[in-house]
């Protein structure tokens, strides 16, 4: 009797231990996969070209470019999605390309290009972010012009990069209004516009930093226009890091 006892004891031990371990094995699966899933964009990085003038001397001088699609196509495959009904909620939403996360060198001069393919949306509820903010001398060219300023019917996103209030790191605040293409505008079969709005913007960046970027403009659906891309990371969102 007692060697029977200690066997079913035995037996009861070695289900609950290979349960837990199921359980473990489970949740770490699950977890490994949304890590995985989530992972962010690849790292877009600021090449530098060369050296530019400015009101602090001479500095390196550091270029990206980025292109604003209204919607994925066969032609540009869009920012990745967790799931099949992520894909389908955003199939027709706009985004940044190639990337969202960005990575641009400390104390330098950086240009960022944008060229803007999508064709009108509305217009932007505060004016302020039609404004041209944090630049090299508070202008942008637009498509080679320099202004200071669009219309508020004439922007269609913004590229608005903040710092987390909580940091200590250098205060970092830059606003760039990118501009629509008008109704009449020659778009391709993808409907991007044959010859984009290209804005280009100088600015210098300071010691290292982690920042977030966000579009201003409600370009998303939903929420007054701001869910949908307007709340996906990668799309109208992401991040900007400044590295030494
Ligand atoms: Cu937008």
């Amino acid at each position: 009797m007692r060697g029977l006892a200690k066997v079913k004891i035995v037996k009861r031990l070695l289900v609950t231990l290979t349960t837990v371990l199921i359980g473990v094995v489970i949740v770490s699966a699950v977890g490994i996969f949304s890590w995985w899933n989530e992972r962010p964009p690849a790292v877009l990085k600021a090449e530098v070209v060369g050296t530019l003038e400015t009101p602090q001397g001479e500095l390196p001088h550091a270029t990206l470019e980025l292109g604003i699609y209204p919607s994925p196509s066969g032609k540009v495959a869009g920012p990745r999605t967790v799931s099949s009904l992520q894909s389908e909620l955003l199939s027709a939403q706009p985004f940044f390309w190639p990337s969202s996360n960005l990575e641009l060198p400390a104390n330098s001069a950086v240009t960022i290009t944008f060229l803007q393919f999508g064709g009108p949306m509305g217009q932007i509820y505060n004016e302020y972010f039609a404004e041209v903010h944090g630049s090299l001398d508070g202008t942008m060219k637009w498509n080679g012009k320099s202004v200071k300023r669009l219309k508020p019917t004439e922007v269609t996103h913004t590229f608005t990069v903040y710092q987390y209030p909580e940091s200590n790191q250098p205060e970092f605040f830059l606003n760039v209004p990118l501009p629509i293409n008008s109704a009449t505008a020659k778009m391709d079969k993808d409907g991007y516009a044959v010859e984009p709005q290209k804005v280009e913007v100088t600015f210098i960046t300071g010691d290292p930093g982690s920042y977030v970027w966000n579009c201003q403009f409600p370009c998303g659906d939903m929420y007054q226009e701001f869910g949908g891309a307007m709340q996906t990371r990668g799309w109208m969102g992401g991040t900007l890091q400044v590295v030494a």
